[in-house]
């Protein structure tokens, strides 16, 4: 299949042409982390050197519920928190920290591909019974949103917000 793959070959060239020009135009901190993919909305990821606030996030499912406890978080622009997970439900579930558009679009993609994992430094996946932890700096002011995009879990109330000031 020749045809076929000189035509990813060639979608992936104007990809990297236009992250390359997009660089070019972002601040340091998101340019560090554009090679991953990502641009991070919501911040950067922690340094484990610094001090840190821990906050635990019980993630739950149940008869036509699913929700994050606590849901709503307030933190201070430049603080660095400890997000202790605990996926207490029968299901798994995500954490995704991002702004909210970002976790709208990926929303959409999750929707055409529901297996995607996620082990990023903004988001897990987490299997029933499981924990798992991220450290994240909140470099920036806003209210920005975790989310489960697994398909029909945020319409359940799978979704939170972070508001930093
Ligand atoms: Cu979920």
């Amino acid at each position: 299949m020749m045809l076929g793959k000189s035509t990813i070959a060639g979608v992936s060239l104007a990809a990297v042409v236009a992250a390359t020009l997009a660089m070019s135009e972002m601040p340091f901190s998101e340019r560090v982390y554009a090679h991953t993919g990502h641009v991070f909305a919501a911040g950067e990821p922690g340094d484990p050197k610094k001090p840190n606030r821990v906050i635990e996030i019980t993630i739950s499912d149940g008869p036509g519920t699913m929700s994050y406890t606590p849901n709503k978080i307030e933190v201070r622009l430049g603080e660095q928190i400890r997000f202790r997970l605990k996926n207490t439900g029968d299901l798994p579930h995500e954490f995704l920290l991002d702004s909210f558009a970002n976790n709208a679009k990926h929303k959409i993609e999750m929707e055409k591909n529901p297996d995607m994992e996620h082990d990023d430094p903004n988001g897990k996946r987490l299997e029933p019974k499981k924990s798992a932890e991220i450290l994240w700096r909140f470099t920036k002011a806003g209210t920005f949103e975790f989310a489960c995009l697994i398909p029909g879990h945020y319409e359940t109330g799978m979704k939170g917000i972070v508001v930093v000031k």
